[in-house]
């Protein structure tokens, strides 16, 4: 088993997507392609001989290796992965063994791998490539090629599979060589979309990478669960904390490769709270510039990261070598991180006191990481009828940054949690989807599962049902919510469900739909949708139990929860 120790401190890389796409740039024959700029070859059914031609025309002669890599320092990444050679099949580096390369088919002729692979050495950054192993639609046995794919749709993955074996030894293992042993250490091998790869081929190329430089890492992305950490989707954010390794690829835009017509920029407080989000559940984030044709890192992106990194320089300690957050539920005033016996408090709600629940271990001291020399007051108090511990934090009136402010919590020691799921400060009670304990009591074919993600899903058979312990100081009259997540990026949760609540003796039921979307979703790429069952009235109490059962389930509409929502009414 390779070390992750350096990829798990990391936390936050440079992902780069850089190839002859760059020259058409999501357009073709004038006319824009749609879908992302790095299939600009397939989206667009560009002929192959056309697509190739574009190398006599790329000369990138503003690249320059010092600038990049000083600019993935200056945000914080901590590594870099770059696009060795994506679907297309284009090597992006010196290839002897394949002509279809950077340095023999281009007037530019430079090997942009070594130039990256000194800065990353001058800046203290790991280089990583990326390699589409399985999608190369240039060569004769790559899947989506277009003479593999011969009579079926253009879009078609499909390739004999000893076409496929052969191209795998006679371009794959070779490239993947001298990838390994051109540039001196290498931190992993970003593979990806491995469609039609067997699981012996998955591990075969494992194998090569660890054989060659044992301490290269593998990404989940190679196939059949044999990488060395696992890749969540893109821009994919967990509903809850992850266990194992996972990273996050990200983009800044709505594209990879360089794409002349996406302005859909994201803000510096979009990618902070990404950030801090995905460090609070454990998941390292991978954030993508496409540099243009000519070798420059857009102006947009450039003063993004450089956002980013003025943050980090502040506030880095919350996000290096941290693990995700020891807390069962997540606040509303922003998120938590954890090293030894350190919290750290990412606040992205700002507000004059903050409510930490749970936290049995003392706190020694409480400062701002803006402002380390002066202490913050806090107050500990421990309800001994409900059992419930409160830490009140007093903040300062103006938030240190608008965007993430962290406070830093000096335990006595490592963080011990009561794990019940405790009333917030709001007085909302959250019983979050993962956190549900599951009676299945249909066939395992159809039980709801919790996916590696977080999420509940998939519950399609109404003898399932679930349960949550909470606990609630405030008597008095609760909402009972549904909050149904996409499944998907961007595709709404299908509706339609009637679902039965039960607490505290009391019976709550309603039809699900997707009328009142909820305004802060839990993921901005995965649309939320409440509806409401009625109210129930509750005393206060430590052992509360929430089930929740399904009276129907239409076909083809399983339900995929987010979270079950107390709310106070009136
Ligand atoms: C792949 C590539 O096809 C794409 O061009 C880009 O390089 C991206 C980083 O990776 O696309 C994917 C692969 C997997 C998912 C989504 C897009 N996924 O699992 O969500």
């Amino acid at each position: 088993m390779a070390d992750l120790t350096w990829w798990r401190e990391s936390r936050f890389g440079m992902f780069i997507h850089w190839g002859l796409y760059a020259l058409p740039a999501g357009q073709w024959n004038g006319k824009p392609v749609s879908g992302l700029g790095e299939w600009v070859l397939r989206n667009g059914q560009i002929p192959l001989d056309e697509y190739e031609a574009l190398a006599g025309q790329f000369n990138p002669a503003r690249f320059d290796a010092e600038a990049w890599v000083a600019l993935a320092a200056a945000a914080g990444m901590k590594y870099l992965v770059i696009t060795a050679k994506h679907h297309d099949g284009f090597a992006m580096y010196h290839s002897p063994c394949n002509p279809f390369n950077i340095v023999d088919a281009t007037p530019f002729g430079r090997d942009p791998m070594a130039e990256l692979a000194e800065a990353c050495r001058r800046h203290g950054l790991r280089l990583c490539f990326y390699y589409s192993q399985a999608q190369d639609w240039h060569a004769p046995g790559g899947a989506g090629h277009w003479e593999e794919a011969g009579g079926t749709p253009w879009w078609s993955q499909t390739v004999e599979a000893d076409r496929f074996a052969q191209y795998l030894e006679e371009k794959v293992k070779p490239q993947v060589r001298e990838l390994l042993t051109q540039y001196g250490p290498i931190g992993l091998i970003w593979f990806d979309t491995p469609v039609v790869i067997s699981r012996e081929q998955s591990e075969s190329l494992g194998d090569l990478v660890h054989s060659l430089q044992p301490d290269c890492l593998v990404s989940g992305r190679v196939g059949h669960d044999v990488g060395d950490y696992g890749s969540l989707g893109d821009n994919q954010i967990p509903l809850g904390p992850v266990s194992g390794d996972w990273e996050t690829p990200a983009t800044l835009n709505d594209t990879w490769g360089y794409r002349s017509d996406d302005h859909h920029w994201k803000t510096t407080r979009e990618l902070l709270h990404l950030l801090v989000e995905l460090a609070s559940k454990g998941v390292n984030y991978l954030l993508n510039v496409g540099p243009t044709a000519l070798g420059e890192i857009p102006g947009p992106s450039t003063e993004l990261l450089r956002a980013v990194g003025r943050w980090m320089d502040v506030n880095g300690d919350a996000i290096y070598g941290t693990s995700a957050s020891p807390f069962a539920a997540e606040f509303e005033w922003g998120r938590v991180t954890v090293r030894g016996d350190r919290l750290y408090l990412l606040v992205t709600e700002w507000q004059p006191e903050i409510e930490i629940l749970g936290l049995q271990t003392p706190v020694d001291r409480a400062w701002l990481l803006a402002q380390p020399e002066e202490d913050l007051l806090f107050a500990e108090t421990h309800d001994f009828g409900l059992s419930r511990y409160a830490l009140r934090l007093a903040l300062p009136e103006a938030a240190p940054d608008a965007d993430v402010s962290v406070i830093a919590l000096q335990l006595t020691g490592p963080p011990e949690i009561d794990e019940t799921l405790w009333q917030r400060a709001d007085g909302r009670i959250v019983l979050p989807g993962y956190l549900a304990e599951r009676h299945v009591g249909s066939d395992i074919d159809g039980a709801l599962a919790a996916t590696r993600t977080g999420s509940l899903s998939n519950w399609r058979d109404t003898r399932d049902s679930l349960s949550w312990r909470f606990g609630n100081h405030v008597a008095g009259k609760y909402d009972v919510r549904v909050v149904l997540c996409s499944p998907w990026q961007e595709k709404p949760a299908p509706t339609g469900q009637t679902v039965r609540g039960e607490v505290a003796g009391q019976v709550v039921s309603g039809t699900l739909d997707a009328e009142t979307p909820v305004t802060s979703p839990r993921s901005q790429y995965f649309p939320e949708h409440a509806t409401s069952l009625g109210s129930v009235t509750l005393e206060a109490g430590a052992d509360q139990v929430l089930r929740l059962a399904a009276v129907t389930i239409p076909d083809g509409a399983p339900l995929h929860l987010a979270a079950v929502e107390l709310v106070p009414v009136g």
